[in-house]
């Protein structure tokens, strides 16, 4: 496992602009609210937060890269378990500190954007992956860990947030031709509206056009489970072996590599954030128009419903069930409807 490289100064930050970092961009979307907090704290300036794990803080900003800690009322609020806790992609107001080698983080800036899922648990509540991120790309490797409804929910959360997404399957190099485009054309169906790539890190395909997104969408962020080639993908783009990678041959499960979340700088520009492997996706805020456009043709069909609540099981006169009888539906669009919503 790797150890959190908590920050040590890096010379080859010592460079680094505002602009590297996305401020400007922010800035325009968040306008006077991140200004006047940066002026209520005497000295302080504008921080960007690359990692957040276990109350370790590392920071980038024009002073490079750098060790954080918590102001007290902070620290506070964290313990409460409040949602008031940096996170990676956090704009951040920080002051240098007197003698300690840390700078404090005085204040988290507005979040322009968020993507957030469903903490698993007892209680349902809002885990935020990361903030102020103008893009997903979301990745399934074209193996037997391909699961197109797990798509479909990333494709979903990512709606309700707001962020778009772009669908990456990977390890392209592990398929026929002929089965890559089965794939494809079976997301493309699936979820409309969204692009969607195929990619190799064993053979660079795809990288480059990728890598284009970056020239729109300033920070984005990867998606998926464990072991569908986040970090692969990353180093690509990196033209470096910066993450830690299974090396294990690959048997199709994933095995949690990669420890922490992490935000890293492109050499070409462009921030790119690293995840954990994530179990399952569940929904954040799952009402509303979001699911409703996923689903686009269930909804058309049940318009024409006998019942106006029809919930497409048992209900005489159902024109979901018709059309599935017919052919002019798959029943899997169906039963993907239904886990969605039963889970409410
Ligand atoms: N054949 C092939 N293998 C790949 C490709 N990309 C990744 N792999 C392999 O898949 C395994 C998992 O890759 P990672 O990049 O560690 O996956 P990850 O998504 O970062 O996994 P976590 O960090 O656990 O979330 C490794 O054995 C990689 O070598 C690819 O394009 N082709
Ligand atoms: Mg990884
Ligand atoms: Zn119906």
């Amino acid at each position: 496992m790797s150890t959190v490289n908590d920050g040590r100064p890096d010379k080859s930050m010592s460079e680094l602009k505002l602009e590297d970092l996305g401020w400007t961009a922010y800035i325009q979307q968040c306008g006077e609210s991140a200004d006047a907090l940066l002026h209520k704290h005497a000295e302080s300036f504008p921080a960007r937060v690359v990692i957040a794990h276990g109350g370790t803080y590392v920071v980038l900003s024009e002073h490079g890269r750098e060790r954080a800690l918590l102001k007290g009322t902070l620290k506070r609020a964290v313990r409460m378990g409040s949602s008031g806790k940096p996170i990676v992609g956090d704009w951040v107001c920080a002051v240098s500190p007197s003698h300690s080698g840390a700078v404090v983080i005085e204040d988290i800036l507005p979040r322009v954007t968020k993507f957030s899922r469903s903490q698993s648990g007892e209680h349902r509540s809002e885990q935020i992956v990361a903030a102020n991120i103008d893009a997903v790309f979301i990745l399934t490797s074209m193996n037997e860990e391909f699961n197109l409804r797990r798509l479909e929910r990333y494709a979903t959360q990512a709606k309700v947030c707001g962020v778009p997404a772009v669908l990456v399957l990977t390890k392209s190099d592990v398929v026929s031709a002929r089965n890559e485009k089965k794939y494809r054309n079976e997301v493309e169906k699936a979820i409309e509206g969204v692009p969607v790539h195929t990619t190799s890190a064993v053979t660079g395909k795809g990288i480059r056009e990728l890598l284009r997104y970056f020239d729109v969408y300033k920070t984005i962020c990867l998606l998926g489970s464990s072991g569908v080639g986040k970090s692969s993908l990353v180093n690509q783009m990196l033209g470096d072996e910066r993450q830690q990678v299974c090396d294990i041959r690959d048997d199709g499960k994933g095995r949690h590599t990669t420890s922490h979340r992490e935000m890293l700088m492109l050499p070409g520009g462009g921030l790119i954030i690293d995840n954990p492997g994530m179990r399952e996706i569940q929904l954040w805020d799952a009402q509303g128009e979001a699911i409703d456009d996923t689903f686009d043709d269930i909804i058309k069909l049940a318009k024409q419903c006998r019942f106006r609540d029809c919930r497409h099981l048992n209900e005489p006169d159902c024109a979901v069930k018709e059309a599935i009888a017919s052919g002019k539906l798959q029943e899997e669009r169906l039963i993907a409807w239904h886990r969605l919503y039963d889970r409410e």
